[in-house]
Parts: structure tokens; sequence; C-alpha cells
């Protein structure tokens, strides 16, 4: 079971992101555990202010330090100390496939999610123990990349994705992208399904799959293949494929 803590201003989106599919099932069937708590819970006025000018002056607001240290505290004393405390931001690591599996292995994390112009940096420097990015653009918020990572690790859970197989064929498991999918009609807008996935000759179609995984990752992501794990047969097609 993943135990998952989420700080934020708007918890409804958190909440209806995970309330769909795999995740919603997980979290029903008691896989997923987890919290979403609203900074405004956390804060000590009348108005429940999370956000302020910024020092220096320039455009926008910053969110302040004191909700965060607040929220995160009641989350050490009712949830226990988390194994890490994550900080959704474009100038975190780059998530990936991997960092979904090692997250997915932990057994509590905490996600921050910030909006306007960031948050103070004395969160990412006390409370953050690692920084995450889902990809070089600028959100309005943290929320997205949350719902991301609580997506991508959960599915990595044992048992939240129905059959464990459909894990390990998924893109980027094995560092590949994903061989194309057809189902029924077999012909549409006059385009047919290949063969050899209607021959019912298992042998083939996983060739005819491994080698289509392959040659679109070499068009598209040749940069994976580097580090993709890839056996013997697989080497061989490529070296021919370039050839
Ligand atoms: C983001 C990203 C992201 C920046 C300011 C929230 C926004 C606002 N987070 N990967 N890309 N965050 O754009 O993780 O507070």
């Amino acid at each position: 079971m993943l135990k998952i803590d989420v700080l934020t201003i708007f918890p409804r989106m958190i909440e209806a992101g995970l309330a769909e599919g795999v995740v919603g099932r997980a979290r029903t069937a008691g896989l997923l555990d987890v919290v979403v708590h609203n900074l405004r819970d956390f804060t000590t006025d009348k108005h429940h202010v999370v956000d302020d000018v910024p020092f220096g002056g320039g455009p926008g607001m910053v969110m302040k330090p004191e909700p965060f240290f607040a929220a995160l505290s009641a989350i050490r004393a009712q949830r226990g100390a988390p194994d890490a405390v994550i900080l959704l931001s474009p100038a975190g690591e780059r998530f990936s496939q991997d960092g979904a599996r090692r997250l997915s292995a932990l057994g509590h994390f905490v996600l921050l999610c910030g909006r306007y112009e960031g948050i103070d940096e004395r969160v990412r420097e006390v409370l953050a123990t690692e920084e995450l990015s889902i990809g070089d653009y600028v959100l309005s918020g943290g929320e997205i990349p949350a719902l991301a990572v609580i997506d991508a690790a959960a599915r990595l859970v044992p048992g939240v994705v129905g059959d464990d197989s459909s894990v390990e064929a998924d893109s980027f498991t094995r560092g590949l992208l994903d061989y194309p999918h057809y189902t029924r009609p077999a012909e549409f807008e006059g385009r047919q399904v290949p063969e050899v996935l209607l021959s019912g000759h298992h042998a083939e179609i996983r060739r005819w799959r491994r080698e289509a995984a392959l040659q679109r990752t070499q068009q598209r992501r040749p940069d994976l293949l580097a580090t993709a794990a890839l056996d013997a047969h697989e080497r061989e097609w490529l070296k021919r494929s370039k050839s």
C-alpha cells in the first residue's frame, strides 16, 4: 500500500483527478492511501491568506511558508514521517518512468503544489527532500504535475493495474516506445490491420510488436535506445535496420 499526502489550495482538482479509473479503484481497494490537504486549513488569519507580495518587488504573488510548515508538522504527527517530500516545479529533476518506479517503492511521500509565481524559497530549503518537473513549460499550478506523479507511481503498485503484464508491456518499462495497437473492425477507413495480428501466431505477433516498438523508438526517440534494455535479437534488428 502506498501512502501519499498532497498539499494544495485546490483540493477538488486533486480529488477529481484521482476519482476515476485504475487509480480511483486502487484508492477504494485500499492499495493507495491518498490524503489531500487544503493549505488554507493551515493558516491562522480569518481570511486564510496563503500568498503575499514578493520581497524585492516584481509581478505576482508568492506562497507563504507558514502553511506548508504547519501542514507538514500535522502530517508527521498524524501519518508518520514521510520517506520523501517532493516539490513540483519547472526547476526540478525531470520526472520519468524510473522516477515513478522509485516513488512507487516508497512507503509514504508528500507532494507540495505551488501556485502564483511560486513558493517561498525556505520551503524548498527546509522541507523538500527533492524537486520534480514534468516538463519544460510553465503551468499555473503544481496540481497537474502532482496528479501525473501519483498516476504514474500508483500504476506500479502491485495489484493496482489489474493485469500486471500490461504494466510490464507499458512504454518506457523497457525503455522503448509502445508498439501500435489495433482492435475491431479489421478494416476501417480502407485501412487493414496488419495480417500477423490476425494470424493467432503468438511468436510471430511478439516479434512484430518488438520490431514495431524498436522502429518507432528509432524514428521518434533514438535517444532512448542508448538506455533501453534490449536483447540480442533487438540489437541485431537495430543494426540491420540502420544499415
Ligand atoms: C511545473 C512543471 C510548473 C510554476 C509556477 C506552478 C508552476 C506555478 N511543476 N513541472 N512544469 N509549476 O510549471 O512541475 O506555481
